[in-house]
This record gives structure tokens, sequence and C-alpha cells, in this order.
């Protein structure tokens, strides 16, 4: 039977614009694929780019163990960051406008060039970016507990919804990236650390995949794009009046407020 993802688009764009939880797609439809779940991402990308948002970059979600095992997800998947959601180091989000959203770490690329290719490697990736730097994603699953399967959460484009993105970082070979270690802290108490190393054994690696995925859908990854490997540690509930803070090894802190 065909999937009607059209109507699952719309579903999940009224969860995030009425800020509300709703059952997870695969609670109500039966043979609801990987597939369909990329095509409902699809579709909920083209409406916001057609009510006037563009595409800032890329997304992993779920590249480490410890997020993986969070989650109860033990796959990558992949999804879009829109402009309208990516902020500097130092701001203030509004979490008023979310639904129960949490907080993790982030390692981003920033690419200086395009790249696709159905074998494109972590070297090749390294290649094509401009610097990497340290970030916080702020997720909010539009789904009920904050609970999904796979596909689920490929369809919700991987809970996106904020990233601060730190200024500066490295240039992509002046430090093994897999080296780089994270602490991170909500007021001022580290509540997780991991280094690069928990990415798949190599943050670059995490991008090559995105690339590949890519290239499947016709695609690549473009220049000037903002591109975030996945959180490295898991993720902690984000309350109103919390100051976020991720500290690197090799990258400037990166902090936000909520509010
Ligand atoms: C899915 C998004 C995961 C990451 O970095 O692993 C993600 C979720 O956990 O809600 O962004
Ligand atoms: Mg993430």
């Amino acid at each position: 039977m065909t999937v009607d993802t059209e109507r699952w688009a719309r579903y999940l764009i009224d969860a995030v614009d009425q800020r509300r939880e709703v059952a997870a797609i695969t609670s109500l439809v039966n043979g609801f694929g990987v597939r369909d779940a990329y095509e409902v991402q699809r579709e909920v990308l083209a409406a916001r780019l057609a009510a006037g948002d563009r595409v800032a970059g890329a997304k992993l979600g779920l590249t480490s163990k410890a997020k993986q095992e969070q989650m109860g997800v033990v796959e990558p998947a992949y999804g879009w960051l829109l402009a309208s959601s990516v902020h500097g180091a130092g701001s203030e989000l509004d979490v008023a406008e979310l639904v129960h959203p949490r907080v993790e770490p982030e390692f981003v690329f920033v690419m200086g060039e395009d790249l696709a290719g159905e074998d494109v490697t972590a070297d090749d990736v390294l290649d094509a970016t401009e610097r990497v730097a340290g970030g916080i994603e702020v997720i909010d699953s539009r789904y009920e507990r904050f609970k999904f399967s796979l596909v689920d959460v490929i369809a919700d484009n991987t809970s996106a919804a904020r990233v601060v993105v730190g200024a500066d970082g490295v240039a992509p070979r002046e430090v093994d990236l897999a080296t780089v270690t994270c602490s991170f802290e909500i007021d001022g108490v580290e509540v997780a650390s991991a280094d690069g190393s928990a990415l798949l054994g190599q943050p670059a690696h995490c991008v090559a995949l995105l690339v590949r995925h890519l290239t499947r859908l016709g695609g690549k990854l473009e220049a000037g794009w903002t591109v975030l490997a996945g959180a490295p540690t898991d993720a902690h509930a984000l309350h109103p009046g919390s100051v976020v803070t991720a500290r690197y090894s090799h990258f400037p802190a990166v902090a936000f407020r909520a509010v």
C-alpha cells in the first residue's frame, strides 16, 4: 500500500507550528518505510522553502553509541538545517517556541567546496571543509515522550530545531578531530563529556556518510553549508533560564541562554 507522504508531512508541520507533540507515525501507519520517511522529510523541507526559508546545511543524527543507546535507535539518520534555525554563540533562544527541547554538543563542519560521490571518504570531506567548530544543537522531537523508531525520526527531520554554531574553530587538518574533547555543561555543571572518536571513530567519516546519502538522492553537500556530524554524548532536557556551554579542547567554547 502506498503511504500518503503529503499527509504525514502536513501532520509534522502542524505539530511544529502548533507546538504540540503527536503520535509516532509508525503507531498509525502500517508499512511506513525508510523511503517514505525521507520523502516526508523532503516534503516538509519543500514547504519551509516555499514559505521563504533557506537550506543552511545538513545534519547527521544517532552517530554515537551514547545517542543510539539513549534513543534506542542504532542507525545514523540524515536531515536538513534551515537558515532560520542557525544562531551564533552567545545567543538567547526562545524555548517557548519548542515542545520538549533537549540539548547536545556537536562537531560542526563548514564546507569550503561542493562534495558528492558514492565512495566519498573522510579524507575527501577534510579536503572540502573550510573549518570545523564546536556547536550545540537543540533537538525537539515532535513525537510524544520524545520516543520514536528510525523511520519516525527520519520523517521528523532528525528532531532538528535550533543550532548554535561557534565562531572560528580549526582548519580541517590542524588537529585529528577524533582526539578533540568536549565537556558539556548546563548551568555550570558538567552533564556529559566525550571526544570526537565517539562519532563512528572520526567525525569526518560521519560527514562522508551524509555525502553518500545526498549523492544517492541526486544531490550533494554544498560550499558554505553548515554540517552537524552528530552528538558525541547523550542529550539533556533544556529548561528556560538555563545557560548551556560546550567546552572543547581545540575549539572556542560555545554557549547560549534559553529564555
Ligand atoms: C534524533 C536526533 C539525533 C544527534 O546528534 O544524534 C541527533 C534525536 O535524538 O531526537 O541530532
Ligand atoms: Mg544532533
